[in-house]
Formats: structure tokens, C-alpha cells, sequence
């Protein structure tokens, strides 16, 4: 029986709490149906509160045994407890310890917060509100307290016994089969940095000196007999250590670094303190089972948690409102990290992607929400593309604007100042408004202030005056809660590019700040007027995507195409590609519901070969070049009366062309890159080539001509790593299902044993663009392979299938809408954070024709309609109906 309250909570309300949580020790006896927690609270009643006050302790369904106070076991009178709260009614007025024991059951705990097993390993999530799950406590990120946690379990069921700080004591419990661990924090953290494990697990051991000369022990737990497939993770944390170093001046703080990998988990990875525990499927990996793009990923995802020990655990949130302070610093940090390791532009396009793929369709729905959100009813629904990709972006934004070396002297600043605190967004930015002496009250609206700006640009060039005039106006469209919106602090990056392809010298500019090469647009219009420019120039506005907007620039194809060739800045280079294939694919799909064949701008296609076959550019940015936009990005563009159906037809078709008319330019490059018999290695020049060789295979097989789609099933049973054979294989998959069967078969039968690759099977069927993509899906939901008890199956599946499979997903019976709708209302009675997480999957649901549009309706209305149905999942459907309250302050 479910007894969650749904009462809303606003940032206007913070207050502190009334008593702080000095130090807490756990003692923990953990059993697989009946763990034993014992919590010892060291209280002390703030000066402010009032003597008497009762202490107000969180629980989620929690059994308690039994309370004391200062020793002394208190009755039934003096305290209150429901599974949900623990109130002590008249705390003493001075400092005192309160002693409670709580029972779990680890082995039914399905929802993967708290402590829970994922398959004999005890372990706990417990951000953002998991630590109630374990023991009654303020539960919330500004009650910071030293941690002192000793674990015992039996010998043989948990060897490994792991918790945040150092080892400071271990050994048997006389008499018994049982043995215990104690480890010290020495650093306050607030509880949901809180984490234990134990289990039987290998490991692998490093170490690494800090730039103070001390050594850290580096350990990575896995499952016996993976340890081997730990080695890549090593590497990233040893590189991520060393990077934070030097680029932020970052020291690690604690003896020991352990991370470990668990096969359920419901989310990539979290930072608790000194002990990161992390999905599976970032931290193993080897050439045969892992993609180049899972080693990226590990190594983004390995660095995003270590980073964290400075943001988000050393400084951490005040309330979640905050949660970006933490979150888009911390991936504004990985995403630096990943550009030093690897190439700059390459990783600034694909996160641009990233933003566009996950955060555009958020802000141009019902669930957006600004940066730092003002409302919430579930703070888990709140681990979103807008905090975390968005809330990057303004902190690179922000460095933009005041410069490198003031950005750098603000963070320094901000370490210093805020080291061991719960700190606001308003003192992160004040620290940099003091490092730069800029004025940052403006900037501050794009933490509070939801939707994707939309800039327009017009220009004009009079050769008798020598005068070049951009024109530029912003519009911030309304957001749920939010109807009216003042205008941005936009930088642009921009450059005036002369015929030669170079950018064109200028002499004074009004109308607008402009900073080195960058354009402030502050207002809702400007009029920027550049005097002494020798020649009309193309504008190449918003450079290495200096700002989070749609940028609208009102210019003839050619110049698109003059720019995809020419343009200095990569970043640009390949946006104007990826613009004039947008513009292909958009009319191809107009072209195919009035019945039409799509046909593509042959500049266009003279412009992409010409980028393929430039041997001077990366390989990986040439890949990323032939990667045209996905079906998801051109429905976004398009925005409504979105048809499914007509854009995939588009998709297809311009994929066809391009295999077609770069067809024997591909076949150079596709065999020119392969390098048979050289060892595989993950690095970004390696993986570089794979990228390209696989795009153009990809192109090639697209053209469905038999000779192709054979030499793509060769490559497929030829390939040497997992890159190239799931390349070929999605390859087979998109050439269609009886191309692809024979493939599939094999892939399956030589991965079987391997969960992680398994999810590779799953998704590559699940996004399949077939007839019956559905009816397959279904049927895997049934197969030995998949379990709705594991996060990394569903999202594989489901996820994928409602994510990222447009046409199948979208089916015009509505079909799709229905299962999804079945497949949450299912979940959410075991796992509804992961439930309401595949829900968003209707977030664009308005965008779609009349009648997938109100297929899409029913099938939220019939969630919302499930008797007892998770705060999670109500949240997610109740907002995406529109019928949640506004999630932004007007
Ligand atoms: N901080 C965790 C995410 C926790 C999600 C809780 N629902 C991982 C990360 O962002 O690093
Ligand atoms: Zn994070």
C-alpha cells in the first residue's frame, strides 16, 4: 500500500533545518532479508530554534526497532514513527545522541534506492533521498556531518566490506562466521554521499601521487573474472586525477579512491564520497565487447564522478534547487576533460548534439524547466538534460564572457571561499562577478528562465559606404507557468568570412559589445554596424555554439555551402552541413506526404563529398559530417504536425543518396581506413578511423544494392572489435530484417553469456525501422535475455524502442503509445524512478499529427489513471498533460 504524499516543494520556502547533525555513526549487520542498522546521531538544536522544538526525521518505508536518547530507550510517548517520519517530540536543549535501529529487507527492494542487492552484492544509491531508506535522518543536502560506518556480514556471503573515508579498523566477529569493517570521513558530507557495499568481489589496484607528493590507493571492484576488463577505467581515473590538477588546481583529499561496478543501477554512476559506485556498463570494457563510443563513455563518466569530489561533495548543494551547481559544473568539467584528452571540436559537435538530441526537446515542451527549477513534486524527475547539458552550457557561457583567465580566478575563488560548505547558485556566480568585475545580475536569468531562445539574424552590405549590418533579435517563447520572458544574455562567436574563405578585417563596431570575437547580444534587438569591411562577407554566426539558441539566419544555401567548405571555425564547418541537410531532409519529407519523391540540392552533395575526401580534416569530424540529422532532430525542426512516417521516408532517402553519389568515393575510404591484423586500441585517432570507415560502410549499405548490403554482412563477419561488427551490424539492420536476420542470429549466439552486450542486441532491434518493430519488441520483453528487474534491459529495450525509434514508436494505430503506457503502469509498482524516466518519451507528444497526437494523450491519461500509481510517474504524467502545477515562478 502506497503512502506517498504529493505536496510540491519551492525554493521561496528554504528555511535551515532546526538542528544540525554533527556526526553520525553507523553500524550496520547486513543480511539479505533482515539488515540491522543501528544510526547514532549526535544532535545539537540550533541557536535560532526554539528550545523544545521537535526533532522532524525523515523515513521511507522504513521498520523501526527501537530509540534511545542520550542511553536511555525512549517509550512509546516520546516519540511518533510511521514508516514515513520520526518525531522526537521535546529534544533536550543542549547537544544530545539519539540512538535508532532500523530493519531492512535489501533482497525486496526493487526500487534500487537505499541498500539494496543487485545480485549478491549489497549496495546503496542514495541520492537524492535514498539515505531515509536506510535510517530516519534529515535527509536533505545542507546537513553536513562526519561519518563513522562499521559494517558486518558473514565471511563467505561479503568478503568485501566498503564504505566512504578510510579503513580504519577491520577483523572477525569472535565466535562467529562474521567479520567487520569500520571506516572513518573525515570530510562533513551531507547523506546522500552516503554509500556502503559489501559482497564478493575481485578487484584491481593502483595508486596515484597527488601534486603534494601523497599516495593514493586506486582500487576498482568488479564481479571475479572481470578485472582484466577494468583496466581502461583505471587509466581514465588516473588521467582525470592528474587533469584536475593542472587545469583547476584540484587535489584528492582521502587515502583511497574504490569504485564499483554493479550490474543493477539505476542511473550511469554516483560520487559518493571516496567510494563511486557505478553501473557496470561504464567501467567494463574490452575491443571485443566494447564500442569505441563505450570506452568514451567510461572515460567521460569516470571523470564526470571523480570531479565531483570538488563539485558537488567538497562544495555541495544548499537545496535541490541547486542541483546544477553541482551537476552542469561537474559536466562542464568532464566535457573539458574529454576535449583536452581528445579533439576539441569533435567532442564540442558531438555535445552539441547531445543538447540538441536531449535538452532542446525538453525546453520545447511540457516538462521544461529552467536551470535551477523553482518547484518540484519528485526531485528524481529533476536529473534532466536542462540541469545537467544546460546548465553546462551557462557556465561555458559564462567563461566566454569574462574570459579564461577570469573564469579560472573565480573557480579558484570559489573553492577557497565555499570549500566544506552547502552553497546557491548565487554565490558560485558572485565569485565570478568578483573575478571579472562584470556585472552578472542579467546573466543570472538563464538560471531561472526556461525555453530555447531563438535568435534571429538578417545582414546587409552597402559597398559605397563599405558598411556591413547585422540585424539580431531574440524571442524567448512562452514555457509551462512561464507566459511572459525578457531577453538573454547571448554571446556570440562570430567572424565575417571574405571570399578567400578567410575571416574579413573591420574597423569600428556599434550597436552591440563585442569582446575579441565575441558579440554580446543583451537585448531582444540589436543592430550591429560594422564600418571599413573591404567586401560583403558571409556571417558565421555562433562559433563553436557560443550560446544555448536556435539560431534562425536567413541566407541563400550557397552561402551554407560556401561555409561547410571554407569556414575557420570546425565547429561551423559542420553545423552549415548538418543546416543544409536538415533543409534537404525537411523538404524531402514535405515532398513525400503530398506524394512526391525527395529530391536533394546537388551543392549540397558536391559539398559533402568535398568534406569526405578532405584528407587534412579529421577523420572523426568527417564521420561526424556524413552522420546526417536523425529523425528526432528533424521532427524537432519541423515542431509540428510532426508524420512519423514521412520523415523517416526523407531519412532514408537522403541517406540513399549519399551512398549513391559519394558511392566510390566511400569505397576508398571505407577500405583505406581498415587496418586488418593491427591491434585495436581505444584512442581517438583509432577510433577516429573506425568512425569514418563505419559512416561510409553505413552510407554505402544504405543504397540497398545487393553488392553492398554483401559487403557489409563480410564486414560484419569479419570485423575484429565490437565497433566494427555492431557498425556492420546496425548497417544490415537498417538494409532491412531479412538482411539482418542472419546477422542478429549470430550476434546473439556469440554474446549470450555477456549481459552488457546483450543491450547492444536489444537496442539495434529496438530501434529498427521495420513494419513490425513493435510486434518484435514485445516479443523480446519475453525473451530469456531481458528482465524488467534490470534498469540497463529496460532502457535497451524500452528505452530505446520509445527514444529512438520514431516510426515504430509512433505507429499510427497508436500501438506504440499503448505499450509504453502498459509497459510504466507495470514498472512503476517495482521501479518508478525508472518508470517515469521512460515516460518522457511523450514529452513531444504535442508536436505529432492530429491523430498520433491523441493516441499519445490516451495513453498518458491511461497512466495517470493507475490506482496507486508513484509520485515518480504522476509527476512525469501530469505535467506532460499539462495538468501538473506550472513548474516555473511567473
Ligand atoms: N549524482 C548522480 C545522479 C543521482 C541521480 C539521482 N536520481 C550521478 C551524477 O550526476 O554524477
Ligand atoms: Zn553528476
Amino acid at each position: 500500500m502506497r503512502t506517498e504524499t504529493s505536496v510540491p516543494v519551492h525554493l521561496r520556502d528554504y528555511r535551515p533545518t532546526d538542528y544540525q547533525i554533527d556526526a553520525v555513526e553507523m553500524d550496520v549487520s547486513l543480511d539479505p532479508s533482515a539488515t540491522r542498522v543501528k544510526a547514532r546521531l549526535s544532535v545539537r538544536r540550533r541557536q535560532s530554534t526554539a528550545p523544545g522544538t521537535p526533532l522532524v526525521l525523515d523515513g521511507d518505508e522504513l521498520t523501526l526497532r527501537s530509540v534511545a536518547l542520550d542511553g536511555i530507550a525512549l517509550g512509546n510517548n516520546a516519540y511518533g514513527a510511521t514508516p514515513e517520519k520520526l518525531v522526537l517530540h521535546a529534544p533536550p536543549q543542549g547537544p544530545f545522541v539519539l540512538e535508532i535501529e532500523t530493519e531492512l529487507d535489501p533482497a525486496a527492494n526493487t526500487k534500487l534506492m537505499g541498500l539494496y542487492r543487485s545480485s549478491t552484492v549489497y549496495c546503496t544509491q542514495c541520492e537524492a533521498e535514498g539515505f531515509r531508506r536506510i535510517t530516519y535522518f534529515l535527509d536533505r543536502p545542507d546537513v553536513l556531518s562526519v561519518y563513522t560506518t562499521r559494517l558486518e556480514a558473514a565471511k563467505a556471503d561479503a568478503p568485501v566490506l566498503l564504505s566512504n573515508g578510510n579503513l580504519v579498523a577491520a577483523g572477525d566477529v569472535e565466535g562467529t562466521d562474521r567479520h567487520y569493517a569500520v571506516w572513518h570521513d573525515p570530510f562533513p558530507k551531507p547523506a546522500y554521499l552516503f554509500a556502503m557495499v559489501g559482497g564478493d568481489l575481485g578487484h584491481v589496484a593502483d595508486s596515484f601521487t597527488t601534486m603534494s607528493g601523497r599516495t593514493v590507493d586506486l582500487r576498482i571492484y568488479v564481479e571475479h573474472g572481470k578485472e582484466p576488463q577494468s583496466a581502461y577505467a583505471m587509466d581514465a581515473l588516473k588521467r582525470s586525477m592528474k587533469w584536475d590538477e593542472e587545469a583547476f588546481g584540484r587535489e584528492y583529499d582521502l587515502d583511497v579512491f574504490m569504485i564499483v561496478a554493479v550490474s543493477d543501477f539505476n542511473m550511469g554512476a554516483m560520487e559518493n564520497k571516496g567510494l563511486n559506485v557505478f553501473n557496470d556498463k561504464y567501467v567494463l570494457a574490452d575491443p571485443d565487447t566494447a564500442t569505441d563510443q563505450d570506452y568514451q563513455n567510461i572515460e567521460g563518466v569516470i571523470a564526470h564522478e571523480y570531479f565531483h569530489n570538488w563539485t558537488g561533495n567538497r562544495i555541495t548543494c544548499r537545496d535541490w534547487f541547486q542541483l546544477c551547481l553541482k551537476e552542469g559544473l561537474t559536466v562542464f568539467r568532464d566535457q573539458e576533460f574529454s576535449s583536452d584528452q581528445r579533439s576539441r571540436p569533435v567532442k564540442r559537435i558531438a555535445d552539441v548534439r547531445t543538447l540538441r538530441a536531449q535538452q532542446f526537446p525538453e525546453d520545447q515542451g511540457p516538462l521544461a524547466h529552467p536551470v535551477r527549477p523553482e518547484t518540484y513534486l519528485e526531485i528524481n524527475n529533476f536529473y534532466t538534460a536542462t540541469v545537467y547539458e544546460k546548465g553546462a552550457e551557462v557556465i561555458r557561457m559564462l567563461k566566454t564572457l569574462i574570459g579564461d583567465a577570469a573564469f579560472r580566478a573565480g573557480m579558484d575563488l570559489y573553492f577557497e571561499r565555499h570549500d566544506g560548505e552547502a552553497a546557491t547558485v548565487e554565490q558560485f556566480v558572485a565569485c565570478f562577478a568578483e573575478s571579472s568585475g562584470r556585472d552578472l545580475s542579467h546573466f543570472m536569468r538563464w538560471y531561472s528562465q526556461a525555453g530555447t531562445p531563438i535568435v534571429d539574424a538578417e545582414d546587409s552590405y552597402e559597398p559605397a559606404t563599405r558598411r556591413y549590418t547585422l540585424r539580431l533579435t531574440q524571442t524567448n517563447p512562452p514555457t509551462p507557468g512561464a507566459p511572459e520572458k525578457g531577453p538573454l544574455v547571448v554571446p556570440i562567436r562570430f567572424g565575417l568570412v571574405g571570399p578567400d574563405g578567410g575571416d574579413v578585417a573591420y574597423g569600428r563596431v556599434s550597436g552591440a559589445e563585442i569582446a575579441g570575437d565575441v558579440l554580446v547580444l543583451d537585448a531582444a534587438a540589436a543592430t550591429v554596424v560594422f564600418e571599413d569591411v573591404a567586401e560583403r562577407p558571409v556571417p558565421s554566426l555562433l562559433r563553436g555554439f557560443s550560446a544555448p539558441v536556435t539560431l534562425r539566419l536567413r541566407r541563400p544555401a550557397d552561402d551554407l555551402v560556401f561555409l561547410m567548405r571554407h569556414d575557420a571555425d570546425p565547429f561551423n564547418r559542420w553545423q552549415a552541413s548538418s543546416s543544409l541537410a536538415m533543409l534537404g531532409l525537411l523538404a524531402g519529407a514535405e515532398a513525400v506526404r503530398n506524394g512526391r519523391t525527395p529530391a536533394f540540392d546537388p551543392g549540397f552533395l558536391d559539398g559533402m563529398r568535398a568534406i569526405a575526401a578532405d584528407g587534412r580534416l579529421d577523420h572523426a569530424f568527417r564521420a561526424l559530417v556524413l552522420t546526417i540529422p536523425s529523425e528526432n532532430d528533424v521532427a524537432r525542426e519541423a515542431a509540428k504536425n510532426v508524420d512519423p512516417e514521412a520523415i523517416g521516408a526523407a531519412w532514408d532517402a537522403l541517406r540513399r543518396a549519399l551512398g549513391t553519389a559519394l558511392g566510390d568515393m566511400l569505397r576508398g575510404i571505407e577500405a583505406g581506413l581498415r587496418a586488418p591484423g593491427e591491434p585495436y586500441s581505444p584512442d581517438a585517432a583509432s577510433a577516429g578511423r573506425r568512425a569514418l570507415a563505419n559512416a561510409a560502410l553505413g552510407l554505402l549499405t544504405a543504397t540497398g544494392e545487393p553488392e553492398a548490403i554483401a559487403f557489409a554482412a563480410r564486414r560484419y563477419a569479419e570485423a575484429a572489435n565490437m565497433t566494427d561488427r555492431l557498425a556492420a551490424l546496425a548497417a544490415l539492420v537498417l538494409a532491412g530484417p531479412a538482411h539482418a536476420a542472419g546477422a542478429l542470429d549470430d550476434f546473439y549466439g556469440r554474446y549470450k553469456a555477456n549481459p552488457l552486450v546483450i543491450d547492444k542486441w536489444l537496442s539495434v532491434q529496438a530501434a529498427a525501422p521495420w513494419p513490425d518493430a513493435l510486434e518484435r519488441v514485445e516479443a523480446l520483453t519475453r525473451h530469456p535475455a531481458f528482465t524488467m528487474r534490470n534498469p540497463n534491459r529496460i532502457r535497451s529495450l524500452i528505452g530505446t524502442f520509445s527514444a529512438g525509434n520514431p516510426r515504430g514508436f509512433h505507429r499510427a494505430d497508436g500501438a506504440g503509445h499503448a505499450f509504453l503506457a502498459d509497459v510504466v503502469i507495470a514498472l512503476d509498482e517495482t521501479n518508478p524512478q525508472v518508470a517515469a524516466r521512460l515516460l518522457t518519451a511523450f514529452r513531444t507528444w504535442r508536436t505529432l499529427e492530429p491523430v498520433r497526437r491523441a493516441s499519445a494523450q490516451a495513453a498518458l491519461a491511461r497512466v495517470l489513471a493507475k490506482p496507486n500509481l508513484s509520485r515518480d510517474v504522476t509527476d512525469i504524467a501530469e505535467r506532460a498533460l499539462g495538468r501538473g502545477e506550472a513548474t516555473e515562478a511567473a
